[in-house]
């Protein structure tokens, strides 16, 4: 007989450094419920009194088909999976508010807009688009920004982007352009990459798509963190007032640290040294209270200024310049909640674009036409049941009340007899409201009348025009940004095989800008600059700049929310050093101690500092600026080691400012930047850390962008003329 009355006597205690646990027979670790651990169960609430072992006959027996613990647990971690988001898969959620600056009563009757102050719950995810789950965050690709409102009159999703047009203007070219996108069908990559022959076939083939093109070719699509973004609605929506007038509204979502992007060789380098680089970083804020914050911001305008408007305010490949509709900003979005549980909310939160509240109202938008279609069947196959909308997640904050029933995982089931409207009964159960109700607008009147006709398949005329504010975009950048944009076609195009793809994409360029087709033509190495293509309809080439649409002329005026990293040594200045911290902290940027080993260094004082990395970990891609505080001796050392060359030439391509104390020749020439230094390079010791950090507030030293390329192409002209 086995003693089974005297459980866990086969097992020893022993110490495990600072855990006490109980070591079995076969030298299993168990770790027994005491203290304030509870007493593990089974889904079924059952006692689990061994959780190392399968139930065998005998030690070395086989395993019985009886377990029912083993049989259950490992039942449910076959099932934990549901199936990714077939776009935007990889993202990221928090919680927050939206507070609304002042009634706007007299726009619109939705509840998040009808009181000064009034805080609305939200819930936002960030996305990219194109990689799977577990793919990187730095892919350059757009950037989902998708926002739930649980207001008191229902659910409103502002499903956006980070750009504010899109590659397609009918949602039926949908599939498409994400077949093209993702991993080529055969071979099953690139993963994440807009970079490869399928998307650029289909791009240079689909004319509507050259606008967003600039966008996604720009840093808009490499941004430095969600932080550092902004959002759009990207259709033409309208709100709808008490009296039932309605204006065409585009949302906006304005960041308040400003716009920041990173240069894409730190990209593809952040894509190695921390592929969460961008949930790590809204994590990291929103738990040390340094809550992330946007406002909201409406263009408004009648059907006047949609008559007048040089474009069709229902393509989604075009915007209204800023300067023509200005953005009125209406409220505040703070993100200050971290999910208890990816999964339960990140994961199973389930946008839709059709979610609308009473006050606001779609448009004729064709891509919103089938993207309110789209929404609802994806959340089927994802989450597997009507039922969704029972998950805490996605459940209204506000009364619901209706005769839907049963269903997979149904939750809220109604007491009572009544399941069906009409009825007699008491109680009646629900009954419609039609003052307080959602009604729609009645769209087809007016001057933006002709919306009605026979059944065709046919795009309106007034969408022909595709390169017109694709040039009015490259225009609007600065020299800088413009040739970021010129880089990244020429570096996306040089990954695909075929010649003639490369050729026609160059064509279509030609209809944007000469000089922005002919550098790429450069940079391909093509023989002879290709015909442009036949436009649809002639661009319009003398658009007026829109300045609003430049990231780099519009930055912020502070580094506050930024991140220096400081490389540290034994011996290090512990004054300089505590000056830094301080002045790092007075202008509220974080500062990472980096040092040849993660236990720290020894400061001049003999006191530890504690380092946050370890320097082979932590690439100075991973910050916005960096210090070095190396003694005389420790500056030898690291100068002998590749991760730290690699940190300061990475730091100088990036244009990023570099401050240092002491003569830094030796580190600097064993990086190959000897004889390089600029004005990007700031002496600690002639200037305080407090001016290096304002001067940070440019965020990079861009001038050397210029000299590097003069550089190249001095080495170019002259290596090809020996
Ligand atoms: Fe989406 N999109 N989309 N999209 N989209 C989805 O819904 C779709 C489009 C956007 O964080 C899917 O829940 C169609 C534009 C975001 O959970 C799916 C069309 C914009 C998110 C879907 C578009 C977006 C999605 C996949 C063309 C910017 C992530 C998973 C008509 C305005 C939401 C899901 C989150 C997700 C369909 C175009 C934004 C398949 C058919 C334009 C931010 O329903």
């Amino acid at each position: 007989m086995t003693n089974w009355k005297e459980a866990g006597t086969d097992r020893q205690p022993v110490e495990y450094g600072d855990q006490r646990v109980e070591r079995g027979q076969g030298g299993e670790t168990h770790q027994v419920a005491s203290g304030g651990a509870p007493r593990l169960t089974t889904q079924q609430g059952i006692v689990v009194s061994d959780d190392q072992n399968t139930l065998r006959a005998g030690p070395r027996g086989p395993a019985a088909l009886e377990d029912f613990h083993f049989r259950e647990k490992i039942f449910h971690f076959d099932h934990e999976r549901i199936p990714e988001r077939v776009v935007h898969a990889r993202g990221y959620g928090a919680h927050g508010y939206f507070e609304n600056y002042e009634p706007l009563t007299d726009l619109t009757r939705a509840d998040p807009f009808s009181e000064a102050g009034l805080r609305t719950p939200v819930f936002v995810r960030f996305s990219t688009v194109a990689g799977s789950k577990g793919s990187t965050d730095l892919a350059r690709d757009v950037r989902g920004f998708a926002t739930k409102f649980y207001t008191r009159e229902g659910n409103w999703d502002l499903v956006g982007n980070n750009i504010p047009v899109f590659f397609i203007q009918d949602a039926i070219k949908f599939p498409d352009v994400i077949h093209a996108v993702k991993p080529e069908p055969d071979r099953g990559f690139p993963q994440a990459q807009s970079a490869h022959d399928n998307f650029w076939d289909f791009a240079s083939l689909l004319p509507e798509s050259a606008h967003m093109l600039m966008w996604v070719m720009s840093d808009r699509a490499i941004p430095r963190s969600f932080r550092f973004m902004e959002g759009f609605g990207v259709h033409t929506f309208r709100l709808v007032n008490a009296g039932g007038r309605s204006t065409f509204v585009k949302f906006h979502w304005k960041p308040r640290l400003g716009l920041q992007s990173v240069v894409w060789n730190e990209a593809v380098k952040i894509s190695g040294a921390d592929p969460d680089f961008h949930r790590r970083d809204l994590w990291d804020a929103i738990t040390a209270d340094d809550f992330p914050e946007w406002e909201l911001g409406l263009q408004l305008f009648d059907d006047d200024f949609a008559d007048r408007f040089a474009f069709d305010v229902l393509d989604p490949t075009k915007i209204i310049p800023v300067e023509e509709v200005p953005v009125r900003r209406v409220g505040r979005l703070v993100l200050d909640r971290v999910v208890d549980n990816f999964f339960a909310e990140t994961e199973q939160v389930a946008f839709c674009t059709q979610n609308i509240v009473p006050g606001i109202d779609f448009t004729n938008d064709p891509l919103l036409q089938g993207r309110n279609f789209s929404y609802l069947d994806t959340q089927l196959k994802r989450l597997g049941s009507p039922n969704f909308t029972h998950l805490p997640v996605n459940a209204p904050q506000c009364p619901v009340a209706h005769f839907q029933q049963d269903g997979h995982m149904a939750m809220m089931n109604p007491k009572g007899r009544a399941n069906y409207e009409p009825n007699s009964w008491d109680p009646p159960g629900p009954r419609e409201d039609p003052a307080a109700g959602f009604r729609t607008y009645p769209d087809g009147q007016g001057a933006q009348g002709d919306q009605a006709g026979p059944k065709r398949r046919l795009r309106p005329e007034s969408f022909a025009d595709h390169y017109s504010q694709a040039r009015q975009f490259f225009v609007s950048q600065t020299e800088v940004e413009q040739q970021h944009i010129i880089d990244a076609f020429t570096f996306e195009l040089s990954k695909c095989d075929r010649e003639a793809i490369r050729t026609r994409m160059v064509a279509g360029l030609r209809n944007v800008d000469e000089e922005l087709a002919r550098s790429v033509a450069d940079g391909l190495g093509l023989a002879a600059l290709p015909d442009a293509l036949p436009p649809a309809r002639e661009p319009v080439r003398d658009l007026p700049a829109s300045p609003a649409l430049s990231i780099l002329a519009n930055g912020p005026d502070s580094f506050a929310g930024r991140k220096i990293g400081i490389l540290v040594t034994d011996g290090v200045d512990a004054a300089k050093l505590d000056e830094a911290k301080l002045a790092a902290e007075q202008a509220q940027v974080n500062v990472e101690l980096i040092a040849p080993a993660v236990g720290g260094v020894d400061d001049s004082d003999g006191n530890r500092a504690p380092a946050d990395q370890k320097i082979d970990g932590a690439p100075s891609v991973l910050y916005d600026a960096v210090i070095l505080l190396a003694s005389k001796h420790g500056a030898a050392a690291l100068a002998a080691q590749p991760a730290v060359r690699d940190f300061l030439a990475d730091a100088y391509a990036h244009c990023k400012f570099i401050g240092y104390v002491g003569d830094p020749a030796p580190l600097f020439e064993a990086a190959g930047l000897g004889g390089l230094t600029d004005d990007g390079f700031v002496s600690l010791d002639e200037h305080s850390a407090a001016d290096f950090i304002s001067r940070c507030a440019e965020l990079r030293f861009w001038p050397r962008q210029a000299s590097i390329a003069q550089r190249v192409g001095a080495a170019t002209a002259s290596g090809s003329q020996g």
